[in-house]
């Protein structure tokens, strides 16, 4: 485990590099949107979804400056989905990070804009010329972001999410949101990630795509636990929402225990995905542990 820390912490170190680099310089006009951008993105969050495109990248013998790019692009993308959810018209929330949400530092009409803005530089990012050898390649992959975070996707997860507070709803209906909401993004960090790579036969395609689909939805399962069992101070965000806003989850539909055993079953399974490869999938089996055991 301390070699995965070792890993991980040099890989978030290295991912804060790159977003800093591209995110745009607040001396410039307009400083304040570029301030609130770095405020948004900088200097926070666990980087899961960097570290998943690294860890699939390894696996497929990636070349790091195009791993680079997708991980800032899938964490722009984060940021951005975060930034947005947090505002009043969405979840309404104060706390991210462990520090004032984005239009409680500045401004609903700034927390707007450096969503949008977000997104765009995401999409920048992975449109950067010579980033894979095959143009088709970079066509493919900036379709999979747009479909992971566009209304097929994340968008989409956050609409049926907002559509289903207070209703009840099934836990396909609530499967079904999350896949979107979470899982694609997620999804789309670990097969960007192993795209930089040469080897993309669909057999490992396939089997990576299955791991991170079941990553996806273990990351929301293990986010409904924490939601209900840690404490504001541990998780950077406020604990307990969920229940205050009757909104439908894992551990509502499913109670504490049933939702452990689920999330262990999806790492599980997200582990059996990765049995054909060897060595080459560390980074990946770990992750799974990662994200199944964190606490918060
Ligand atoms: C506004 C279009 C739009 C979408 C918002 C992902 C999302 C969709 C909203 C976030 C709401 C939320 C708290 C979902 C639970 C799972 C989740 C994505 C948690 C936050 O991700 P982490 O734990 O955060 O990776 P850090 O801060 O570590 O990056």
């Amino acid at each position: 485990m301390s070699d995965f820390l070792t890993w991980a912490s040099n890989r978030q170190s290295r991912i804060e590099g790159v977003l800093a680099t591209l995110l745009p310089d607040p001396s410039h006009a307009p400083g304040r949107l570029y301030q609130a951008m770095r405020y948004a993105v900088l200097d926070g969050g666990k980087r899961v979804r960097p570290l998943l495109a690294y860890a699939a990248g390894e696996l497929t013998r990636a070349e790091p400056a195009c791993v680079d790019a997708v991980a800032a692009a899938v964490e722009f993308i984060h940021a951005y989905s975060l930034v947005h959810d947090d505002m009043p018209a969405m979840d309404n929330d104060v706390i991210r990070r462990g520090k004032p949400t984005v239009h409680v530092e500045f401004d609903e009409a700034t927390a707007l804009l450096v969503g949008d803005a977000l997104q765009s530089l995401a999409f920048k990012t992975l449109s950067q010329p010579d980033l894979v050898k095959l143009p088709a390649m970079q066509v493919s992959m900036l379709n999979m972001l747009a479909k992971a975070s566009g209304s097929a996707g994340m968008a989409g997860g956050q609409a049926i999410d907002l559509a289903s507070v207070g209703k009840p709803i099934e836990l396909t209906e609530l499967e079904f949101m999350h896949i979107l909401k979470t899982g694609a993004l997620i999804r789309a960090s670990v097969n960007l990630g192993a795209m930089c790579g040469e080897a993309h036969d669909p057999n490992t395609m396939k089997h990576l795509d299955h791991y991170a689909k079941c990553i996806g939805l273990a990351f929301q399962v293990v986010d409904d636990v924490l939601d209900a069992e840690a404490p504001t101070a541990m998780l950077g965000k406020t604990a307990g929402k969920d229940a205050a806003n009757n909104k439908p989850t894992y551990v509502s539909l499913l109670g504490l225990a049933r939702s452990r055993e689920l999330a262990e079953e999806l790492r599980a399974d997200a582990l059996s995905a990765l049995s054909g490869f060897g060595p080459e999938a560390e980074r990946l089996r770990q992750l799974a542990d990662y994200v199944i055991l964190r606490k918060h």
